[in-house]
């Protein structure tokens, strides 16, 4: 076996943040899951921003703050019990190394598929005792958040008029579809205060390759997206919502309508961040093409015609901060 030595601090990027860290961009949606004109705006914002947040969306905060509890539990584990858990290759424990290409930052995780079998299985094979509590928690947690990310994909089908509503949700209802779980710490680096003006990198920039992510992290500050002019905007945290990424794949079935976001995470001096994704995907075999109902009179398809397989093997083939649609594209 290769034992690969840890990285350290000079392994990674710094970025010169030129707005005091402490400026909240304040111009990200919300959208009421159960208002009458949730459907416009969501639709509007994916055009827009490709990112928004979602309030009353019905997912129980003490199950949020439970899973959260289970995973600093976790977190908090002696090293060499938690590197047991590990390599995430491609599921299971991960510490500052990101993906297969040489990607690193200042976080350790922990990846699962979202099928139940698989994360009963995992979880014995990665833990000593059986962590009933921590399994039933992602179990649990999974399923809801499925269930908002499908209300809003319905919400978007019905936006865009386009039938059935249930044309994007169901790709991630299918059993078969090919959807991840993650689970992000972002420990505190107190030799940040040294490095005044500048960011250590938790998670590099990078877009979702999927059809819709949804986070929910503690209150602690990171995550920034790029807006349309390329700014990078920090998102004021709010640990009793969810926020939702456009991924490549919707950017591709809406032909380039909805934007598939660039987003990145700070790693903060003090304060640990704890993040939990959903990450929706289609089955394997699923074409990813433009929604023939969206398409106009003679619009022609902005991508070529790939699966979902062809298109996650490219993406395990490239380096995070990589355009992995640009291959895709029709010239
Ligand atoms: C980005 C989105 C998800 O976190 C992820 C990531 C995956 C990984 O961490 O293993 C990838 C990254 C993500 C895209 C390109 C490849 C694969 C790391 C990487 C360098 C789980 C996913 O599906 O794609």
């Amino acid at each position: 076996m290769v034992v690969l030595s840890q990285p350290t601090l000079e392994d990674f990027s710094l970025i010169k943040t030129c707005k005091p860290s402490g400026s909240l961009f304040t111009g990200i949606p919300v959208i009421d899951l159960s208002a009458p004109d949730a459907k416009t705006l969501i639709v509007e914002a994916c055009q827009e921003f490709g990112f928004f947040k979602v309030v009353n969306h019905g997912v129980c905060l003490e199950l949020m703050a439970r899973l959260e509890a289970e995973a600093v539990k976790f977190f908090n584990l002696p090293q060499p019990e938690k590197d047991r858990a590990g390599p995430p290759s491609p599921f299971g424990y991960g510490n500052k190394r990101i993906g297969p290409n040489g990607d690193v930052g200042w976080i350790e995780y922990l990846l699962f598929s979202t099928n139940p079998d698989f994360i009963s299985q995992k979880f014995l094979s990665m833990f000593q005792e059986k962590p009933e509590v921590f399994r039933s928690a992602v179990n649990e947690y999974i399923g809801k958040v499925k269930g908002v990310v499908c209300r809003v994909l319905e919400l978007i089908a019905d936006g865009l008029r386009i039938e059935p509503r249930d044309v994007l949700s169901k790709l991630l209802r299918d059993e078969k579809s090919d959807s991840f779980f993650r689970l992000n710490h972002y420990p505190p680096c107190p030799e940040l205060q040294t490095l005044s003006g500048r960011n250590l990198v938790g998670f590099g920039e990078h877009t979702d390759p999927q059809i819709m992510s949804a986070v929910r992290s503690n209150n602690t500050t990171g995550l920034q997206i790029s807006l349309r002019d390329g700014t990078w905007v920090s998102v004021p945290p709010d640990q009793s919502s969810f926020f939702i990424n456009v991924g490549d794949s919707l950017q591709v079935m809406t032909n380039g309508r909805f934007r598939s976001v660039r987003h990145r995470v700070l790693a903060d001096s003090l304060k640990p961040r704890v993040s939990m994704i959903y990450f929706g995907g289609p089955p394997l075999s699923e074409k990813i093409t433009p929604l023939p109902p969206l398409m106009e009179e003679g619009e022609e398809s902005l991508y070529k015609e790939f699966t979902w397989w062809e298109y996650k093997k490219s993406a395990y083939n490239s380096r995070l901060g990589d355009n992995r649609l640009g291959q895709f594209e029709n010239i």
